[in-house]
């Protein structure tokens, strides 16, 4: 980092620290734990009312903790978004989650999720186990009641042990039912810190992971079952350059990595249909993004075994 850059952070801080001073301004980290696919990723855009972060209905769609901010005019809260919990298959699945008991150790508050609609199973039990005795103050989210009846929701809150829950709420990711009823139990069990983020800043992932991540979204949604788990993708983005009309324009070129051959074919599909129309609706989604025009070039590639390979995982970026 510029030293530059360096200096401005420092200053940013004394300033903030200066806000919680004189207003009682309140911040900290709150770590999204649950079973994968329950809905961490959904609840967090709902919160922030926009997408910060991607979602699918497949196994272990997000591979880092990304922070999340959420400010208004008392409090900051960053929402970290964790990789599902999954029995593991193989080093990536162990490392996604590894990351998820970093997150349990580190958070200030830790939100704890369920899927009431799929049915409280051994995983959410197993992942529920490891946060039980965890000092931070523990709030519980039934998720998905928008798709289940009360009784349903009664049913599936008996098989939980609620007492190591400061508060138990049911809640839909989807539909923003009971969100406000979070943000306020949230911010009661806050202390009194910095805003560490300017009120823009939603969230602090590089260009880079966001651009990989929604077209690993696209991607996933036209994948079968395991799939995407062997997809990871590495981006470059060149700088901005104007188009022969002036427009601005940012340039991708997206490497997107497989296991198998046979995968490889799945991914850029009959003529390469699937690969078109994968890079058209990244493009759309990035265009609004990035809020210029841009040229994206996807290449598809064989990387043998890479979810078992530490080297590659190192690479990927997932160490
Ligand atoms: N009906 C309904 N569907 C939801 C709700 N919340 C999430 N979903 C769906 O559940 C699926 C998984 O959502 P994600 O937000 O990706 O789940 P996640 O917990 O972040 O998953 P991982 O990143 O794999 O751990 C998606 O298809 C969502 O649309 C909800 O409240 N109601
Ligand atoms: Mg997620």
């Amino acid at each position: 980092m510029p030293l530059g850059d360096l200096a401005g952070i420092v200053k940013f801080k004394e300033n903030a620290i200066d806000i919680m001073m004189e207003n009682g301004f309140k911040s900290g980290f709150v770590g999204l734990i649950g079973r994968t696919n329950v809905g961490k990723s959904t609840f967090i855009n709902n919160v922030l009312k926009q997408k910060v972060v991607i979602t699918t209905d497949k196994a272990q769609t997000t591979r880092q903790k990304i922070n999340c901010i959420y400010t208004d005019s008392h409090a900051q809260v960053i929402f970290i978004d964790a990789p599902g919990v999954f029995k593991p298959q193989d080093l990536l699945g162990k490392k996604l989650n590894q990351v998820v008991f970093e997150v349990i150790k580190d958070a200030d508050i830790l939100l704890a999720m369920v899927d009431v609609w799929a049915g409280i199973g051994k995983g959410d039990l197993f992942v529920l186990d490891h946060i039980k005795d965890r000092p931070q103050p523990k709030i519980l989210l039934l998720n998905k009641v928008d798709r289940v009846s009360r009784q349903k929701i009664a049913h599936e809150k008996e098989k939980i042990c609620c007492k190591y829950f400061e508060k138990v709420i049911p809640v839909s990711a989807k539909t923003g039912y009971n969100i406000p009823t979070c943000l306020k139990e949230i911010k009661k069990r806050l202390s009194a810190g910095p805003k560490y983020f300017d009120d823009q800043t939603v969230t602090d992932q590089p260009p880079e992971i966001m651009v990989a991540d929604i077209i690993r979204e696209k991607l996933a949604s036209r994948l079968l079952q395991e799939l995407p788990h062997s997809i990871s993708i590495m981006v470059d983005i060149s700088p901005e350059t104007r188009t022969k009309t002036g427009e601005r324009l940012v340039k991708i070129s997206a490497e997107v990595y497989t296991e198998k051959t046979s995968q490889k074919a799945i991914v850029i599909g009959k003529s390469g249909r699937v690969l078109k129309e994968v890079g058209k609706q990244a493009r759309k989604e990035l265009e609004g993004l990035f809020g210029c025009k841009v040229f994206i070039q996807l290449w598809v590639k064989v990387e043998q075994n890479w979810t078992k390979k530490e080297s590659m995982l190192k690479k990927f970026g997932y160490y």
